[in-house]
């Protein structure tokens, strides 16, 4: 299988850490939605990346939904099954891929939109929800699973650590180390793994 787009996407990075965790071998393709459009379009029109290329030649979107396929292939997940432990994950995952969602609108803001086009009320609205979604991940940190080396990292964590190294990289300006410690020491942790180094953002 091939997975398509760019590491400095916090959803294709998620999903190129879970396959290899998962152990799964995949062939990436370095394609951008943006700078290489045409050529991302001829292999999925609809041009979202993450897409997964299957082995027969299905194509899917949505990294939580290629993730949903990878674990069922491996035949193993990465997300706890007892209920208490699985509900902490899922709230994690929440906030991490909200985090994730609000630094891309920034981005996209600052980045796809003429500066006299940018609307000030609908920037500090998402910044607001940033902030919020990184207030809620720093809060849930005490009860993450300490790190332990990869093999036993899940889900929850290796989402944290790639939407907080994503924001890092994209809009440090708009939230730093100093607002969430424990998620930025944690973070930094992850990316000294070598499934991280393997992936890296950028
Ligand atoms: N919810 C989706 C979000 C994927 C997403 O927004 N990807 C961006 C790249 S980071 C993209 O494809 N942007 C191009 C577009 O939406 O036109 C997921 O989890 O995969």
């Amino acid at each position: 299988m091939q997975l398509v787009g760019m590491l400095d996407s916090p959803y294709v990075r998620r999903v190129a850490l879970s396959l290899r965790l998962l152990g799964l071998a995949f062939d990436h393709r370095s394609v951008s939605v943006f700078s290489t459009f045409e050529q991302f379009r001829a292999i999925n029109p609809v041009v979202k990346a993450p897409t997964l290329v299957c082995d027969d030649g299905t194509l899917l979107m949505d990294s939580s939904l290629i993730i949903d396929y990878a674990e069922t292939i491996a035949g193993r997940s990465l997300m706890p099954s007892a209920s208490a432990e699985r509900q902490h994950a899922l709230r994690v995952l929440g906030l991490a891929l909200a985090a994730c969602e609000k630094t891309i609108q920034i981005v996209y803001e600052r980045n796809l939109r003429p500066l006299e086009k940018q609307h000030a009320p609908w920037v500090d609205r998402v910044r607001g929800q940033l902030h919020a979604a990184y207030a809620g991940l720093e809060a849930e940190m005490p009860r993450m699973p300490s790190m332990d080396g990869e093999a036993a990292m899940g889900q929850a964590a290796l989402t944290s650590a790639v939407a907080w190294s994503f924001t890092q990289l994209m809009i440090s300006d708009v939230i730093a180390p100093a607002d969430c410690p424990l998620l930025a020491a944690f973070a930094a942790e992850a990316e000294k793994l070598p499934a991280f180094l393997a992936l890296p953002q950028a």
